[in-house]
């Protein structure tokens, strides 16, 4: 039954099932009982596998196509009316030819199988963050991601009561053919449709293409941020707690550092990390002038890939019940899970991620992977320990610093600041990183990345970086202070040169010192760098040596980033011709200035 009299809900549900055929429709309404039955259908036609109910309670396995494994970023389009409005970096298709082109497909994509109707809010139902989408899917699988990842069912449809103002999402898993997969944003017509994919970012129309392409769209319609950040709470000894968001590209650490365990000597002292979100941030201007957060999303879509009790307790903690596991390796004597970082003892009696029973120890051995490297849990929020009492905070969180930070084996040292919100704007655009699993295509390339952002802009990027020095504009002296990091970077042997995880924090307390005055810095070229007696490495046993290392600033490097023909910064601004911001190219010139006096 229907969980709504909303005439534009139903209206659009019709034309949908008119288009796609459905034998069933079902309306998900959030019931544990409904979603209890859903599994068990699951299990029963072999789409999930029950997990060991003791070890693992409420946990399911499941494994995607092969083909079918990673954000597919040259399937993904935004459709705009006119290709100006997408961008040089987004792939473009007129609407109305798209439409047509995926009726097509959609026709009868559905016959013999049941639509699920899923009514969600991103944000907490009914804050004035929130927002509402209903996603109609063939695939349980998503329903019951969607239920850990979104607030869904019949209190959403309340909270929508007979307004228009939702995201219309089509997904139709068909027969998961990567030739005619498409995943599509109609950010005018608050529209997300997605065919031939059961994966994901794919898939799960809230995160990405809602949370992300199309929000990012409204929010620079309305004054507000959609953000590929993770916001986190840092606690000092006096119980104060000040809120940092911070931008990575895909496989690049949010999660790991939005759920921090600072190193023990710190804890000792009182430190502690608290968890608002690790994906996603929506921001606003709130009453009093500042940057307010929220977590759009209500669980954890995490890599799976090196989160062991060491790299990430808390992450791997929230997987430890009621949790979805994509494309991991099964332990069979126990129906437990493992992928490789979790420990050093792969199962030997194991079944790889493509479904094959291997021994685990000697197929690892000759350098296969038991899991896929961008293999996922789906966790509840409310499941990790560091989770923030804020979490459900309708107003959400005020920001006090941003961070922005890539996986760069070169040039970006460890961290640095930026000189103000608009010099901040040009370090976010400049943005670049090591791609990673997380996105189908080659591993390891440095890409531009600008506000970790590439595959999210739901608009024309360069509106988006204008949108950015607007906002900065209306925050004023309240603007959140911004900064720069790199965990990842190399020595000559190729060996990371600084620790990471839970010594992140360590660069975290500068950032905070830096943001309340208590600390100066050095100026140089890019920005502002610590000086090496304000950065805490006590216990790390790192020379000052090798700290100056990571702090340095190599002259020719940078000058290379600036004016490398592939993959440098006038390079990449240069697509975007007359549409470069004014101020965004000044900071270009300022810093190739800066570099020339270096
Ligand atoms: P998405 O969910 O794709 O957006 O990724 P994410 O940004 O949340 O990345 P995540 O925290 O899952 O980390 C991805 C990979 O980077 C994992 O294999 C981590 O173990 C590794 N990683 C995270 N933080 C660090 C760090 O500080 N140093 C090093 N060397 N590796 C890290
Ligand atoms: C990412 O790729 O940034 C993710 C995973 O967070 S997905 O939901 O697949 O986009
Ligand atoms: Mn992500």
């Amino acid at each position: 039954m229907a969980l709504t009299n909303n005439k534009a809900v139903l209206a659009w549900l019709d034309e949908m099932a008119a288009m796609t055929k459905p034998a069933e429709i079902v309306w998900i309404d959030g019931s544990e009982a409904q979603l209890e039955e859903l599994r068990k259908e699951a299990v029963s036609t072999g789409e999930m596998i029950k997990l060991n109910e003791e070890l693992l309670p409420g946990c399911y396995y499941h494994r995607t196509a092969e083909n079918d494994v990673a954000r597919v970023e040259d399937r993904t389009f935004i459709c705009t009316p006119t290709k100006e409005e997408a961008g040089p970096i987004n792939n473009w298709m007129d609407p109305k030819e798209m439409y047509a082109k995926l009726s097509k497909l959609y026709d009868g994509s559905m016959v013999g199988r049941t639509m699920y109707v899923i009514p969600y809010s991103m944000g907490p139902v009914g804050s004035p963050f929130s927002k509402i989408g209903v996603e109609l899917t063939d695939s349980i699988y998503v329903v019951l991601n969607m239920a850990i990842m979104t607030r869904i069912g019949k209190a959403v449809m309340d909270s929508l009561g007979d307004s228009d103002d939702f995201v219309k999402c089509l997904h139709a898993k068909k027969d998961v053919n990567p030739d005619d997969r498409y995943i599509v944003q109609f950010p005018q017509d608050k529209t997300i449709w997605s065919i031939n994919s059961a994966y994901g970012g794919n898939v799960l129309l809230g995160k990405k293409c809602f949370a992300l392409r199309i929000a990012s769209y409204l929010g620079m319609q309305e004054g507000w941020m959609a953000e590929h950040m993770l916001i986190l709470g840092l606690e000092n000894p006096k119980g104060e707690v000040k809120y940092i968001c911070a931008a990575f590209p895909s496989a690049c650490g949010k999660t790991n550092l939005a759920m921090l365990i600072p190193p023990e000597y710190l804890q000792k002292k009182g430190y502690k990390v608290w968890t608002v979100g690790d994906d996603i941030a929506w921001l606003r201007i709130g009453k009093d002038g500042r940057l307010y957060a929220i977590n759009p999303e209500a669980g954890f879509f995490g890599v799976a890939p090196g989160t062991s009790e060491k790299t990430n307790f808390n992450a791997l903690a929230a997987t430890k019940k009621n949790t979805i596991f994509t494309n991991v390796a099964i332990n069979n004597d126990d129906m437990t899970v493992w992928w490789e970082g979790l420990d050093k003892n792969p199962p030997e009696n194991a079944t790889e991620w493509k479904g094959a029973k291997v021994n685990g120890k000697e197929f690892t051995a000759d350098g296969n992977k038991l899991a896929h490297p961008n293999s996922r849990f789906t966790a509840p929020a409310v499941n990790c320990p560091c989770i923030s009492p804020e979490f459900e905070n309708p107003e959400g969180v005020p920001i006090s610093a941003i961070v922005f930070g890539g996986r760069r084996a070169k040039c970006a040292p460890l961290v640095y600041q930026s000189r103000d919100w608009t010099h901040g704007t040009f370090v976010g655009a400049t943005m670049a990183s090591e791609t990673t699993a997380a996105a189908a295509g080659a591993v390891g390339v440095v890409r531009r990345d600008p506000m970790a952002m590439k595959p999210f802009v739901g608009y024309n990027m360069a509106d988006y970086w204008n949108h950015w020095l607007e906002m900065g504009e209306k925050l004023g002296d309240k603007a959140p202070e911004i900064f720069h990091v790199n965990w990842f970077r190399k020595d000559e042997n190729d060996d990371f040169m600084w620790p990471g995880f839970g010594d992140n924090m360590r660069v975290l307390l500068w950032i905070l010192d830096r943001c309340e005055g208590k600390v100066g810095a050095k100026e140089t070229a890019i920005g502002y760098v610590p000086e090496i007696k304000d950065l805490d490495v006590e216990g790390l046993g790192i020379s000052e040596e090798k700290l100056s290392e990571l702090l340095a600033i190599d002259k020719q490097n940078w000058i290379d980033d600036v004016e490398d023909p592939a993959t440098g910064i006038k390079a990449y601004f240069a697509q975007f011709g007359d549409k470069l911001p004014a101020a965004i190219k000044a900071e270009l010139d300022k810093l190739e200035a800066n570099l020339n006096n270096m």
